[in-house]
């Protein structure tokens, strides 16, 4: 007996996917070839897909692809409600401009705020004081967490966050695997710094997959260590820097303003008489030169 079922892709290993069929919740094995390739429709994880499901032969079909909400580049995955961006207070060391061109990148290609956890805060000393500084620029404008592999409570909290379809992204070996094993220990997913001097006897997570925490549908992906913005406009950049205070933005005498050379700019004013307004004013002149590029 043949079939047409509807469901959202979890999984997949070169042409072979699983689907997590809506009506039944079961899941199922697909192929992505056939009629689909031929007219070049590619299946990534967290498409909705329609299925040519047949009861007496494993070889079901993917025949249909349904329109993307949002389609995220690196890693590869689409239809993401919600994001968290992981990243480690130390090992690896936190890296700001790495973490605001996350933030930028993801904002552009979801048109969702992330949630930034910070991770091994176990490892924080007293030296250490510039580090939560810093963490503290983004408290104001992002839902925060910082959190360590012993902190039960705050592993609870989290759980509770996790209320979307949503993916976990940052640097490798940042404890993304780790974070998700502890928010539902029956994944029991692969975890471990990648060794810089031997690939080997390490492990990497290197596929994107769906997993189940708290119900909802949340991925693992492989770390990625290189972001670049070339490819993003200056407008773009403009509208997803969050620093931003919109009062200041108005008084600007252009508009829009790139806050960068123009005259009579009130945000670059305000940046080099305050302070504390200095780390922005430093992120942002990187961050428009490089767009510029
Ligand atoms: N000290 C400390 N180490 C952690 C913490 N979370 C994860 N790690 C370690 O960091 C390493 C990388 O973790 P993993 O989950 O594989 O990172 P991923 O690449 O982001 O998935 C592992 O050796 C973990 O044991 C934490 O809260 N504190
Ligand atoms: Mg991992
Ligand atoms: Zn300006």
């Amino acid at each position: 007996m043949k079939k047409l079922v509807k469901g959202q892709v979890i999984q997949c290993t070169r042409d072979l996917c699983t689907v997590q069929i809506f009506e039944t919740k079961k899941l199922i094995l697909a192929k992505s070839t056939g009629n689909l390739k031929y007219q070049k429709v590619s299946i990534i994880i967290g498409d909705i897909v329609e299925v040519i499901w047949q009861e007496d032969n494993n070889v079901n079909v993917i025949s249909k692809r349904f329109k993307r909400k949002n389609k995220l580049e690196r890693p590869k995955i689409a239809n993401v409600e919600a994001s968290f961006i992981v990243t480690s207070v130390k090992e690896p060391k936190l890296d700001f401009i790495f973490l605001i061109k996350v933030i930028i990148w993801i904002q552009i290609q979801t048109d969702i705020k992330p949630i930034l956890i910070f991770t091994k805060t176990d490892l924080i000393q007293d030296k250490d004081k510039e580090i939560l500084k810093q963490i503290q620029l983004y408290t104001k404008n992002y839902q925060t967490i910082l959190i360590n592999y012993f902190q039960q409570t705050k592993i609870n909290k989290l759980q509770q966050l996790i209320q979307k379809t949503s993916v976990f992204l940052g640097r490798s070996g940042v404890g993304k695997s780790t974070l998700l094993n502890l928010l539902n220990p029956k994944l029991n997913l692969k975890t471990k710094a990648v060794s810089f001097k031997s690939k080997l006897g390490t492990h990497q997570t290197s596929l994107s997959q769906y997993l189940y925490i708290n119900n909802q549908l949340v991925a693992d992906t492989p770390g990625f260590n290189k972001i670049t913005l070339s490819g993003i406009s200056k407008l773009e950049l403009l509208n997803n820097f969050p620093f931003f205070s919109n009062q200041k933005k108005e008084k600007c005498h252009f508009q829009p303003c790139f806050h960068d050379h123009e005259p009579k700019c009130a945000i670059k004013k305000q940046w080099i008489n305050e302070i504390n307004k200095k780390p922005f004013l430093d992120l942002w002149q990187k961050l428009i030169k490089e767009v510029e590029e």
